[in-house]
């Protein structure tokens, strides 16, 4: 207990004696689980990358030679090291290089800019970036000098691609032994937060509670050797790294395929080439495979499964999924806090189309309460708490925000409202957090508020969810300006890119307002701006 890092909440001693002695917990560190299996299937293969691929013997040479370079940069046990990288192959043998010397990556998504990854770097003291040089017009090796020149504990910079006068990631590869693995209880990573505050909250999980559910989740999904797994979504999510995700198809000595973008006809081509078994995607994604006329030009009889999750999957696309891509529909219903929910093989086929699934595991301990905490009748909505073998007691240094995140007996609150079916199966019917869930992609109102309130000529304003056809929700901030100063959307908007936010958490719309319509105790009415963003809008931008 005195060696565990600095800022995480471990789970109490005897919630983790009996997670041991279940054997959920075995005391097997991630980077020892990709390695016995990888003893088990040398010669298969395990990741392909464009035209790159690797055998488990040699992504467990080549991962291990990286963590020699890492070592050789000072790096070890729970150091925190940014990783923003596109789906390249670069990200897994960075992952399992970081995993094999305790340090610990801390998860940004490609699209995060300035703003979010300096965040990260402070929050975490993160000592090292591994970012790619450019990706989608954005030059991550400025982005990161920037970061650099504020932060002074971010000393190495390592970029996959043309690192100019930063580290080479290719220099990493190095000879050499390595120091013992880190022990299963440790913090293996930092995920990122969906979140609802003003800055994002990060998780720590450990190698133990992760492999529990990565191990849990490739078999229920029943992954074996012969799986292969088109990874559509951003690999650093929590999703395609653990629901089973690559991890699970790791763990089972599958193949891993990555798509450089979850566009159509690529990953189309993908699946056909490959000949992938299982992909997951979120409901916008599904949505525009179904939509694409490009579907019928390729050959997807090997795919299997299809999972979506990650956002509300409306029922009538969740049953045109079978006949459009000859395969089953895998509901899952997850977050990176840790439970993961998923629809069944052997459920009632009725299910994948109408639930969001049932919980990985026996220990799980689902609750569906009123606001005042009281269970609510048996088929009642209410809201999702939830404590169990793979759910984190804790968001990362953020003391107080865990008081209010979790209840005084470690459930965590997940700000879902869900009812439960009589088998356990859970439908999630809607959201008391104050969040915008944009296609799957979180945002997390405050946040965006807080930079709009640094505006000058801001005086008030309140991110809301408005309905979409293809994204399911998109947001609508409503703002009251200074009289004096009033900007116009266009400027609000350009002020947002200059902050340095990800572009997903831009407003699609910027309304005007004298004042933000109030409830009874003062608090800003989300529901009737909600209301409101469905009439007609003006400030489109
Ligand atoms: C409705 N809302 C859902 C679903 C997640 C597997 C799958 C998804 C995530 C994920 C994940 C939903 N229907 N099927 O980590 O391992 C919303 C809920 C939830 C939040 C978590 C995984 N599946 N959601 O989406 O941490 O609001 O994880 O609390 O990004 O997404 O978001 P995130």
């Amino acid at each position: 207990v005195d060696e565990a890092l600095p800022g995480f909440v471990p789970w109490p001693s005897e919630f983790a004696q009996r997670y041991r002695a279940l054997g959920y917990w075995t005391g097997v560190d991630l980077y020892a689980d990709f390695a016995a299996s990888a003893a088990r299937h040398p010669q298969r293969t395990a990741l392909v990358c464009g035209e790159r691929r690797w055998r488990y013997a040699e992504l467990a040479r080549d991962a291990e030679r990286v963590a020699v370079g890492l070592r050789a940069l000072g790096l070890g046990p729970r150091d925190r090291v940014l990783v923003q990288l596109p789906n390249v192959a670069e990200f897994y043998l960075a992952v399992l290089a970081l995993l094999r010397i305790g340090a610990l990556p801390v998860f940004a998504l490609p699209a995060h800019r300035r703003a979010e990854l300096a965040y990260f770097v402070e929050h975490t003291q993160a000592r090292a970036a591994i970012v790619a040089d450019m990706e989608a017009g954005c030059d991550h090796r400025a982005l990161l000098r920037d970061v650099a020149a504020a932060q002074p504990c971010l000393r190495e910079i390592v970029v996959v691609g043309d690192a100019q006068e930063l580290r080479p990631f290719a220099s990493l590869y190095g000879d050499g032994s390595l120091p013992p693995p880190p022990d299963a209880s440790e913090v293996a990573f930092l995920q990122l937060s969906g979140g609802s505050t003003g800055v994002p909250k990060l998780i720590p999980r450990s190698h133990d509670d992760y492999l529990y559910s990565v191990r849990e989740s490739a078999r229920i999904c029943g992954l074996g050797p012969e799986s292969v797994y088109l990874c559509a979504l951003p690999a650093a999510h929590n999703f395609p790294m653990s629901s089973p995700g690559a991890l699970g198809v790791f763990h089972a000595g599958g193949c891993v395929v990555l798509a450089r973008s979850a566009e159509p006809a690529a990953c189309f081509a993908l699946i056909e080439r490959e000949r992938a078994t299982l992909t997951a995607l979120v409901p916008a994604l599904a949505l525009a495979w179904l939509e694409s006329r490009q579907r019928a030009r390729y050959d997807l009889s090997s795919l299997r499964v299809l999972q979506v999750g990650g956002a509300h999957l409306a029922e009538d696309v969740a049953r045109r999924i079978p006949d459009a891509f000859g395969c089953r529909l895998q509901q899952v219903f997850g977050m990176a806090e840790g439970l993961v929910n998923y629809t069944r093989n052997e459920d009632a086929e009725e299910l994948a189309y109408i639930s969001q699934g049932r919980p990985i595991s026996a220990a799980d301990e689902i609750r569906v309460v009123d606001d005042e905490d009281r269970d609510v009748a048996p088929g009642e909505v209410g809201h999702l708490l939830t404590r169990g073998p793979y759910t984190i007691r804790g968001y990362y240094r953020a003391p107080a925000h865990n008081t209010q995140a979790f209840t005084a007996d470690g459930y965590y609150r997940t700000g879902d409202r869900v009812r439960r079916l009589p088998g356990g199966h859970l439908q999630v019917v809607g959201r008391a957090k104050d969040q915008i869930n944009r296609g799957g992609e979180k945002i997390a109102a405050a946040e965006v508020e807080s930079h709009l309130l640094a505006h000058p000529g801001v005086f008030d304003a309140a991110l809301v969810a408005m309905p979409d056809r293809w994204l399911g929700e998109k947001a609508c901030a409503w703002v009251v300006a200074r009289e004096t100063a009033a900007p116009s959307a266009r400027e609000l908007q350009r002020f947002l890119r200059e902050r340095g936010i990800a572009a997903y958490k831009l407003p699609d719309r910027i309304e005007f307002l004298d004042r933000l319509p109030r409830t009874a105790v003062g608090k800003v009415d989300k529901r009737a701006l909600q209301a409101r963003a469905l009439g007609p809008l003006t400030g489109t931008v």
